[in-house]
Order: structure tokens, then C-alpha cells, then sequence
């Protein structure tokens, strides 16, 4: 009988009121199952949210450089418990160690990172136009926060929106994703080892129609913060514009590569291989697009295909590996799915194309690193974000083209140009449309510094870590102190 996992919340693990379980499995594997998972309702998410307003009465109070030591903590005991963490991760998502340490590793930056942000979180001082009196704006915490968050980062991503918002002196109530609540209920361990004070943090397990919902309906939740996919975003966003909620979004992405005849090719073949297939295209700043300059396109693709052949496939916990299963054979339909797409786009597949179900196999959702070539800028497999190991190479024949190619998609996460050329670089800067844009480097891989997030339909003009998460976090208090003794009239002349 599998492990039986509850909520936490109040700092204890409570059954759900529903008394319901569902399994999470190995995508490796469909035979171990990693744990059985409350499927929660609105009543625990309700009591999840009680429990975190109570908790902020205590815990807006305490100085934000005192709040920093217990992430600091967190970042310890993170730091100490990676391997754990990762290998659970990969069981329960699927992918390779490497990368599992890469996602709880983002988390530990992001709790020291945040701890020292308790001794800044600056505001503004400026002058007044009147004498004898001051004028300054200080951040205000907002009270209970709630996050629905995604499966392909089941750590990190929760961190970026736990942590900016706990140093800002706020309570959580926090739901996993249906595919990945383990990762995350080794975090609430975290939280509960760092002696983190009950109800600052809550955790509750379920599906977005019933837990998602009741946390963003519930009117002592007074932010959302949701990374997902553009179709629910756009109804979570409906619905928090109805409660005037504010809400930060992180959705989709077509991100895309473009590597220029100038370009050092074998870097910008590592490159686009790392962004394609990595987390096995399961990230939303996954390279799907790779844009080539036609001077150099045979040779390019001619090594890609054989490098994305070569690539080994497999169960991530073995060390081997280089890639691993879809996390659920939802997803991995899906994915087929874009591929039949593309055929009868007529795009000309070049590698790939498969599902892999025979040997080792059989009991994962295993899928082929799949290569599309002369893809055509305005073909569904060049438009729609298709999470998996899919890449569209379209083929351009200067820079102006490459970048208006990019640029070409409802989305605007993560872009990538090589080129040796400095006024080439510059120029890409300027002109691609997205968030995060990268010199010579894959699309993936971004650092905890700066802020995450993409412009058109990727989000909604929010960013999360960096200094900026905390515009989202807090709320601005003008204050006016007058030390004149004398009432003095603002823009009154006298
Ligand atoms: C995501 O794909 O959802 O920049 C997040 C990266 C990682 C985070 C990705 N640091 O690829």
C-alpha cells in the first residue's frame, strides 16, 4: 500500500474533508507509485486560508531582516536535503537528476537571495514642496497570498512566489500541481524543520477546478499568482478581474532560437539541443523554434539530427541518461498529436516523430526527440506552444527576417540569438519582443536575479523574482510627515 500524504495546514498535516486520495505515479515508470495525494475541497482550502489569516497577525509584525533568517534557514536545510528532493522529483515528474538538482538548487538561490532582500526592500525618500516636512513611501504586505503553481518546476517555482512573498510579511496558501504535490510537501517538511511559525505557509492538494478555484474565490486571498498554461490563465484572469484581485500570470511560450551564419555553430548547436530537449521540452522557455540563417542551415541541421539521435533516453534517475519520460500520458498525446499536426502542415520530419513504447519502455511515457525541418513560420507547429521535445526549424535569410520570424507568435517568454557580431546582438535586443532575451546562449536557464516573464500573451506585464516580484507582493504607502506645527496647504498658493 502506497504512503498515504495529507495537507499541511496550521503547521499540521490534515486529512482532506473528502477523505479522497489519488495516486501520483513514476512517468518512468507506471509501476511505482510515489504516493497517494489528497483530492481536497473548498472546506480545507477555506480552513488552509483561516489559518494563514490568523498567521499574519504575528507574522507581518515580525521585522522583515528577522522573517529573512528563517529562508536563510530554508536555504540551509534546502541545501542539505537536495539529493532527497531531487530524487523524489524525478520519480513523481520525470526529469533527469541533473536537472532535479538544477530545480531545487534555483529554490536555494531564491531563499538566500530573498533573505537578504529582509534588509532592503527599499522605498523612496524625496523631497516635499512645502518646509518642514517629509515625504517618503515604504512597502505594505497585502495579507494572505495564494499561488497555483505548475508540475515541470514542481520546487522552484513555488519558491519564486513563496519567498518574495513571505519576506514581504505575507501568509500563503499554496496548491501543487495534481502531477507533483510530493516535491512540494517536502518543502512544507522544510518549512516545518526551519521551525517556520504554523500557518505562514499552507499547503493544500487538489485539482484546479475545486482547490484552484476555492483559493482564488476566497475573499481573504488577496493575491493570486498562477504559472500554467494561457487558457486557464485567461479564465483565472476573468475571474480575479470580477473580485478585483490582483493577479500575476505566467503562461506560454514559443520561444525560439535564431543562429546567424556569423554564428560559432558548434555553440549554437549545443545550445538549441539543451533549450529543445531539456526537461524534455517541458519548459515554457523551451526552444520549439530554431530560426537559421540558409548559409549555414544544412550544416546545422545535418548535426543536429544526428546529436538529437544520439541522445540517450530513459528513466532520469538513472545518471546516464539524457532524457526523460513525458510527465503523464496525457501530455505525451498531446505532443503526438502537434507531430500528426505537422505532417499534414507539411512540414518534413527529420528525426523522431514516435512514441516509444517497447524494452525498457513499456511502463514510462517515453517519446522520441523529434526534429521538423522547412517549417513554415505560420504553421500550427510554429504557432502553438506544444510543451515536448518538438523543434521547428525554419529557415531565414537575414537578420531582419530571423527577428520578425521571432517575433511572429502570440507569445513572448524567452529568445535566443548567436551571432559574433556585437551590432547584430544589439539590435536583437532591441528589437525581439519578449521577456528575456539571450546572447549566445540557449533559451533556458535563467538566473534568480533578474526578473521572469514574458510580454503578449505569456503574461500580464507582472514578473516574478528579481527586485520587481516585490510590486507584486507589497503594496506602496505614500506618507507625508509634517513637523511645521502648522497646517500647510499642498498646491494651495498663498
Ligand atoms: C519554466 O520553464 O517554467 O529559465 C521555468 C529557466 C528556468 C526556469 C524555467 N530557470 O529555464
Amino acid at each position: 500500500m502506497a504512503e498515504k500524504y495529507n495537507n499541511f495546514i496550521g503547521g499540521e498535516w490534515v486529512a482532506p474533508s473528502t477523505g479522497e486520495y489519488v495516486e501520483n505515479i513514476n512517468p518512468a515508470n507506471t509501476n511505482d507509485i510515489i504516493g497517494l495525494f489528497p483530492r481536497s475541497s473548498k472546506e480545507d482550502v477555506d480552513r488552509a486560508v483561516d489559518s494563514a489569516f490568523e498567521a499574519y497577525k504575528k507574522w507581518h509584525l515580525i521585522p522583515a531582516p528577522k522573517r529573512g533568517l528563517y529562508l536563510q534557514r530554508v536555504g540551509d536545510i534546502l541545501t542539505r536535503r537536495k539529493e532527497e528532493i531531487a530524487r523524489v522529483m524525478t520519480r513523481e515528474m520525470g526529469k533527469i537528476l541533473m536537472e532535479t538538482r538544477g530545480d531545487v538548487q534555483e529554490g536555494i538561490d531564491t531563499a538566500y537571495y530573498t533573505a537578504g532582500e529582509g534588509r532592503r526592500l527599499f522605498g523612496e525618500t524625496v523631497p516635499t514642496e512645502l518646509p518642514n516636512k517629509f515625504a517618503m513611501s515604504v512597502r505594505m504586505p497585502v495579507g494572505v497570498c495564494g499561488m497555483i503553481t505548475p508540475w515541470n518546476f514542481p520546487i522552484a517555482i513555488p519558491t519564486w512566489k513563496l519567498f518574495p512573498a513571505l519576506i514581504s510579511g505575507n501568509t500563503c496558501v499554496i496548491k501543487p500541481a495534481t502531477l507533483t504535490p510530493a516535491s512540494l510537501a517536502l518543502l512544507m517538511e522544510v518549512f516545518e524543520e526551519a521551525e517556520l511559525p504554523p500557518g505562514v505557509v499552507n499547503m493544500v492538494c487538489g485539482t484546479g477546478s475545486e482547490v484552484g478555484e476555492a483559493i482564488i474565490d476566497n475573499p481573504k486571498v488577496n493575491r493570486i499568482s498562477f504559472t500554467g498554461s494561457a487558457e486557464v490563465g485567461k479564465r483565472i484572469a476573468e475571474r480575479c478581474g470580477a473580485l478585483l484581485k490582483p493577479v500575476s500570470l505566467e503562461m506560454g511560450g514559443k520561444n525560439a532560437e535564431i543562429i546567424m551564419e556569423d554564428a560559432n555553430l558548434k555553440l549554437a548547436l549545443e545550445g538549441a539541443l539543451w533549450g529543445a530537449f531539456g526537461t524534455t521540452g517541458q519548459r515554457c522557455t523551451a526552444t520549439s523554434r530554431l530560426i537559421v540563417h540558409r548559409d549555414v542551415h544544412d550544416e546545422v541541421l545535418k548535426e543536429l539530427v544526428k546529436r538529437a539521435r544520439g541522445l540517450k533516453i530513459g528513466d532520469g534517475l538513472d545518471e546516464s541518461i539524457d532524457m526523460g519520460p513525458m510527465v503523464s500520458e496525457e501530455q505525451r498525446k498531446t505532443v503526438l498529436e502537434y507531430i500528426e499536426i505537422g505532417k499534414r502542415e507539411g512540414a518534413k520530419l527529420v528525426c523522431g516523430g514516435g512514441a516509444l513504447t517497447t524494452g525498457n519502455y513499456t511502463r514510462g511515457f517515453f517519446i522520441e526527440p523529434t526534429i521538423f525541418d522547412e517549417v513554415k513560420p505560420d504553421m500550427r507547429i510554429a504557432q502553438e506552444e506544444i510543451f515536448g521535445p518538438v523543434l521547428s526549424v525554419i529557415t531565414v535569410g537575414s537578420l531582419e527576417e530571423a527577428i520578425d520570424v521571432l517575433n511572429n507568435t502570440q507569445y513572448g517568454l524567452s529568445s535566443s540569438i548567436y551571432t559574433r557580431d556585437v551590432n547584430r546582438a544589439f539590435r536583437a535586443i532591441r528589437d525581439i519582443e519578449a521577456g528575456i532575451t539571450y546572447i549566445n546562449g540557449p533559451t533556458i536557464g535563467a538566473e534568480i536575479q533578474l526578473p521572469f516573464g514574458g510580454v503578449k500573451d505569456t503574461g500580464n506585464g507582472h514578473r516574478e523574482s528579481g527586485t520587481t516580484v516585490y510590486d507584486f507582493y507589497t503594496e506602496w504607502k505614500s506618507v507625508y510627515i509634517d513637523y511645521s506645527g502648522r497646517l500647510q496647504r499642498a498646491q494651495i498658493d498663498t
